[in-house]
């Protein structure tokens, strides 16, 4: 598909559309790489590892996170999505997507964007593009924007953590479920065993690990401010469209009575449930490819149900799978 013109546009668009209209490239300052050769480091499942701030951060991102924070410029409207990894992100942003667009992009329409582009494409990953240089791609989205971190909250700048006009949305998940659902979406491509997942998350060093700091810090700002909320994987699946009314409240979208009417959340749900999205072909093949990690795009849908850790984790030992 042509790239879109953000220019007459209303946000959010699907990423990939604009992305490849823009090709900023941002270099990296010297006086940053001082600062990640100064930062204590430990290698943990092939991985050299900063500790940054508190928080365990893959080398080549540490660069990225300082970037971030001095460079990025939130607008008003924006929203985004913070998670650690494998708690129900690609869901999230497939939900987020499709309420925020639903204007735009009906839920039943036969040419929505999440049926022909993975949610990731949607959805652009922060930390990724400022770690690719490619943040520019950003600022040539349209308001409001839908963007998405994996990063501490403690890490964000306080220009999005003070900020009213900027939401954060957090999902989180059971630690083991998420375990268990990192291992299998690395274990073709890392060589280390579940036992070594394991360890090291217990030791807190996984990619922004501790894994209890990374959620403590949203949770604890969800209980404070009105402009951070914080929604559970496991309660997600058994109310799903409880989540995306109060999602599109948050956000300050709600539903009115004649959305409600015309079910679309019920149909938002649909379009981005687990069986509806892994058999889309966007789904199937291709995959995403950073500067860090590839994976594809199949591997982000496994099983897509809560308490999957009793099948791999013995609970007496720990972690065999
Ligand atoms: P990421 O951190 O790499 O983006 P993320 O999407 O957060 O991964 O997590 C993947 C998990 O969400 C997988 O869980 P599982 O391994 O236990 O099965 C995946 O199956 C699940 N998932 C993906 N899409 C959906 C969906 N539409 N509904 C419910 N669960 C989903």
């Amino acid at each position: 598909m042509a790239a879109l013109s953000a220019s007459c546009l209303v946000g959010p668009v699907p990423f990939k559309d604009v992305a490849t209209a823009v090709d900023g490239h941002s270099s990296t300052p010297e006086e940053y790489e001082d600062i990640v050769s100064g930062l204590p480091s430990s290698t943990a499942l092939g991985m050299v590892l900063r500790q940054y701030r508190g928080s365990w951060v893959i080398q080549e991102r540490v660069t990225a996170f300082i970037s971030l924070q001095r460079r990025f410029t939130p607008r008003p409207g924006d929203v985004l999505l913070a998670s650690p990894a494998k708690c129900g992100t690609t869901w999230l942003k497939a939900l987020a997507f499709a309420t925020m667009a639903r204007g735009a992009y009906p839920p039943t329409d036969a040419q929505h964007p999440l049926l022909r582009m993975n949610p990731h494409e949607c959805v652009p990953f922060m930390d990724e593009l400022f770690t690719a240089g490619q943040d520019a791609r950003l600022e040539a989205l349209p308001s409001p924007r839908l963007m998405h971190t994996h990063m501490h909250h403690s890490l964000l700048p306080a220009s999005v953590t003070d900020n009213p006009d900027c939401k954060i949305v957090f999902i989180c998940r059971d630690p083991k479920d998420m375990l268990v659902s990192l291992w299998h979406f690395v274990k073709g491509v890392r060589p280390f065993t579940f036992d070594d997942l394991f360890n090291s998350a217990c030791e807190g060093k996984t990619p922004n690990g501790p894994i209890w700091d990374h959620l403590i810090g949203y949770w604890s700002t969800s209980k404070t401010s009105p402009d951070n909320v914080l929604f559970r994987y496991e309660e997600m699946l058994i109310d799903p469209v409880g989540h995306v009314r109060e999602l599109a409240r948050f956000i300050g979208q709600p539903f009115s009575h004649a959305d409600e009417a015309a079910g679309i959340p019920a149909d938002i749900v649909k379009l981005c449930s687990f069986d509806k999205l892994k058999g889309q072909g966007a789904n199937t093949a291709g995959s995403y490819d950073g500067k860090v990690f590839s994976f594809a795009h199949e591997t982000f849908f496994r099983k897509g149900v809560a308490g999957d850790w009793v099948n791999n984790i013995d609970a007496r030992d720990g972690a065999t799978l």
